[in-house]
């Protein structure tokens, strides 16, 4: 599959699963099934690189008593690709030896954990170092090998027993790959076997062989390991999100459920009292205009319009705590007006005039006004803040349950070319 297709497909898994993105980028180097990958790690000045140029038979990395590999530096050499990693004391908080050492810790299928003889047993960020290798080998099948290096800088064998004592103790039974660079260097140039021997080279080099040939069918393993996670992490968010969404969409069903009979019997509640109040009423005395003489007097008009507002205003406080009750509280923001006192929802559907015996009647004791109030009451309540803010949280899990889909189908793409 082209290269882009595939840094594609990773993406889009990447994206429902960020905590997945360093398994992709490992999925993509073993799809890609280049030669197997050894990489050193340790400490600075541990004897890394002269390992690497040993093992290799060829100087192809930097030796230095000066912190050198910053960058990562590979060579490839009869189907193994070689990395020299920075020190591990290297400043990982800063750009390039991050990068490099996240890089070797990506593409290795083999690691050759070294540490300098002379400095004894392992230091707190080695043992946590080599505890999170052989977590890793646990879980993905990658090697790690021990070498014990500089070993031509102890005094004695005894010396020698001394420190792998010590560091049994750390890591109890791990295999010590005792080796000298130097002698093995020495005994190449000038022909001497016994030193070549006593370098410990040749016994690394079996292991390392031994570890090399296992490769093709630890990636095998490590690429069945990873996809078969990452799509159980994708089936898993895609059902918990499906049930999220169930959730939500039931919840919407519910309340509107609510709202609807909530609205329908406050309704009712208020046109049955509206209608017993106009049949107890006699004359219409309100349509009669009151007098200038009449302005500190009361009149059969004003004890009728006093009447019929007071039990308007009573059922539009009902209905308007119901509204409340269910958070439609104010107009939806667009449909505000500079006069805040008419930025409700009651003034919005019931209007503002004064209301006369006809005007109850038409509203609230037709089927028609009914028909009005619950209609439009309804709208409003759907564009209340509480129901939008449901609505979009909707969306979003429709739109998070597409990228799932979405995650699952890239992932298939990456493994039917695997
Ligand atoms: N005596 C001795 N010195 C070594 C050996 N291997 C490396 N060195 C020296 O240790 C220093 C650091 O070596 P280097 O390979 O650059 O270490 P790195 O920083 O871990 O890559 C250099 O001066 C090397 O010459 C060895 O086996 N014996
Ligand atoms: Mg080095």
């Amino acid at each position: 599959m082209p290269s882009k297709t595939r840094e594609q497909a990773a993406h889009d898994v990447a994206c429902v699963l960020p905590d997945r993105a360093h398994d992709l980028a490992r999925l993509q180097i073993l799809i890609d099934d280049s030669e197997p990958v050894v990489t050193v790690v340790g400490k600075y000045n541990h004897g890394k690189s002269s390992l690497l140029n040993e093992l290799l038979g060829r100087d192809a990395f930097a030796v230095s008593d000066r912190r050198e590999t910053v960058r990562l530096s590979d060579s490839v050499h009869q189907g193994v690709c070689w990395l020299d990693a920075p020190g591990l004391d290297a400043d990982v908080g800063s750009g390039d030896d991050f990068e490099a050492l996240r890089a070797a810790w990506l593409k290795s299928d083999i690691r050759l954990f070294v540490h300098a003889a002379k400095e004894g047993e392992l230091d707190a960020k080695e043992l946590l170092l080599l505890t999170e290798l052989d977590a890793d080998r646990v879980r993905t099948g990658r090697q790690t090998l021990f070498v014990l290096s500089q070993v031509d800088q102890l005094a004695d064998d005894a010396a020698l027993q001394k420190i792998g004592d010590a560091i049994d103790r750390q890591m109890p039974g791990i295999a010590l790959n005792a080796v000298s660079s130097m002698r093995h260097r020495k005994g190449l140039d000038g022909g001497k076997k016994l030193l070549l021997e006593k370098s410990g080279m040749p016994a690394l080099q079996a292991a390392l062989h031994a570890e090399l040939a296992r490769v093709p069918d630890a990636r095998a393993r490590e690429t069945a390991l990873l996809f078969g996670e990452i799509r159980d992490e994708l089936q898993q968010l895609r059902a918990a999100r499906q049930t999220s969404l169930d959730l939500l969409r039931k919840t919407q069903q519910q309340q509107k459920q609510d709202f609807d009979r909530s609205l329908a019997a406050v309704i009712d509640k208020v046109s049955g009292d509206i209608d017993a109040m106009l049949n107890a009423l006699g004359t219409d005395h309100a349509i009669v205009p009151d007098t200038a003489k009449d302005a500190y007097a009361i009149t059969a008009g004003k004890l009728e319009r006093a009447h019929i507002q007071i039990a308007y205003s009573r059922a539009c406080i009902e209905i308007d705590a119901m509204l409340a009750g269910h958070g439609v509280i104010g107009l939806p923001t667009e449909q505000h007006t500079a006069a805040k006192s008419l930025n409700s929802v009651m003034i919005a559907v019931m209007g503002v005039s004064v209301k006369f015996r006809k005007d109850l009647h038409r509203m609230f004791c037709e089927a028609t006004g009914r028909e009005r109030m619950q209609r439009e009451f309804t709208h409003y309540y759907e564009l209340s803040a509480d129901r939008k803010a449901l609505a979009a949280q909707i969306a979003d899990m429709e739109a998070a349950i597409a990228a799932s889909d979405n995650a699952a189908a890239a992932l298939r793409t990456l493994e039917t070319r695997a």
